[in-house]
């Protein structure tokens, strides 16, 4: 039998200020998850920003942090992926007002994402800005006379627009976990609205408190409580059975990768392929981390590119390890590919940290780069192999792994076989079969 699980905090103390109500949520939601006993590993806290947004390193469940008002987009994607996860939103009144047309889509959507809002009627972290929930008369830091516009009926908006749960208290509801439970356990989107308190900002300079909050809500004619509680399908549910229905037959699920190769890789290896962009380098980069998976190993990727996508450079910077990530950033790279002029003016930088241990493969351009790494030109016009721009990225991986042999080839075309449609997949692994050839001539 499995052991009762007792607290899903862990041993952390909370970073707010004294008498914050952000930390009193927080228990009702450990009361909540200890109520339900969710597997920790199928719960994620997805953060907002703020004050509110550091809430998440205080449990031991799965987590998310993103950009400010944003949470409910990552949160539907999560849920869309996997429906199975239980997905819970922290989010202050800040992000309901930067996000909040994905709040009426989330709801109107009805998806199965739990939306717990910590509103404290202003933006705590930054200094006690006014935002969409601060009270009409209310004293904020940009509100010094009183603030002249009206609140927005969060409750009122998603409820109107299709969620399936909708709730409104304080942070002095002493039931508060067992609501937020009730929300988790009820199909489909719900929201609740806990009044909250900025000791620092906005409770200090509005005399809030118990009563006066009571106060305020009986002067808005908002209700309090459970105010809707509904029946609509949720939709992920909804969603697959719709698509089941015209392909006759139930969706895939996502298919774990099985490793099947082996790796000499015996301690975190940083890769960095920096080219142009729509050069391929990220898919490239995707080969290089699926084919170390594959290989047993553990790998994370991350790409920077400019916002008009097909100018400028291309990085991808992939790190594999026989250990779990947990730092995504690579302070010095094991092998550089260096493969543009773009791709040099952005990730340049990392030729001064090379040292005599490291490898530094770059195109004939580069050729009298100084460096006191081990340095191989890529001359594949030299080689009488064709590599046109948008092949150069995947044909240098193929070498690079062919020549060094940190993974196994066959694990590369393994990887393009895995995540690319059959037809752009065989293309690739052409492409790939490239740079292996001359990555095998490095050798001789
Ligand atoms: C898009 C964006 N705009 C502004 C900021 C700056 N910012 C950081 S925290 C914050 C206020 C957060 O207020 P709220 O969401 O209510 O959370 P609280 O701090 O009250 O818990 C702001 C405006 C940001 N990080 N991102
Ligand atoms: S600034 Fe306000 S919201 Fe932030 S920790 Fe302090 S009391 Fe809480
Ligand atoms: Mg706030």
């Amino acid at each position: 039998m499995e052991a009762t699980i007792k607290t899903y905090r862990n041993d952390r103390k909370y970073p707010f200020c004294p008498g914050c109500g952000h930390g009193l949520i927080l228990d009702g939601l450990n009361k909540a998850l200890t109520k339900l006993q969710l597997d920790p590993k199928r719960v994620v806290l997805v953060s907002d920003i703020g004050c509110v947004g550091l809430s998440d390193q205080y449990f031991s469940t799965s987590a998310f942090h993103g950009l400010h008002g944003r949470s409910v987009t990552y949160a539907t994607g999560i849920k869309l992926v996997r429906p199975d996860l239980n997905v819970i939103v922290l989010m202050g009144d800040g992000g309901a007002g930067i996000g909040g047309h994905h709040l009426l889509n989330a709801a109107r959507r009805n998806i199965g994402v739990k939306v717990i809002l910590f509103n404290n009627f202003n933006f705590g972290m930054t200094g006690g800005e006014h935002s969409v929930t601060t009270p009409h008369g209310a004293k904020t830091s940009t509100t010094p006379a009183g603030n002249y516009e009206y609140p927005l009926d969060v409750v009122s908006s998603v409820k109107v627009n299709g969620a399936n749960y909708v709730w409104r208290g304080t942070v002095f509801d002493r039931d508060l976990g067992d609501w937020i439970a009730d929300a988790i356990t009820h199909p489909g989107f719900a929201l609740l609205d806990v009044w909250d308190l900025c000791t620092a900002y906005f409770a200090s300079n509005n005399k809030l408190n118990k009563r006066t909050m009571e106060k305020l809500r009986e002067d808005l004619g908002w209700p309090a409580g459970l105010i809707h509680k509904g029946d609509r399908p949720e939709y992920t549910g909804a969603l697959r059975r719709s698509a089941a229905g015209v392909r006759g037959k139930p969706l895939a699920q996502p298919k774990a990768l099985e490793p099947k190769f082996t790796s000499t890789i015996d301690r975190k290896f940083h890769v960095v392929v920096a080219g142009s962009a729509g050069g391929r380098v990220r898919s490239s980069a995707k080969a290089l981390s699926v084919a170390g998976i594959l290989s047993g190993l553990w790998a994370s990727q991350r790409d920077d590119y400019p916002v008009t996508v097909k100018t400028g450079h291309s990085i991808s910077e992939v790190i594999l390890s026989p250990e779990p990530i947990r730092y995504t950033g690579i302070p010095k790279p094991d092998v550089l590919l260096l493969l543009s002029q773009d791709g040099y003016r952005k990730a340049g930088k990392y030729l001064s940290k090379l040292t005599a241990e490291d490898w530094l493969f770059t195109v004939p351009a580069f050729a009298d780069l100084e460096t006191p790494a081990k340095k191989v030109v890529l001359d594949f016009a030299g080689a009488k192999i064709p590599a046109p721009g948008r092949e150069l990225a995947l044909i240098s991986v193929g070498a690079v792994v062919q020549r060094l042999k940190f993974l196994p080839p066959e694990a590369l075309q393994e990887a393009l076989q895995a995540t690319q449609r059959p037809d752009i997949a065989v293309a690739n692994a052409k492409v790939l079969e490239k740079g292996l050839t001359y990555g095998a001539q490095m050798e001789q």
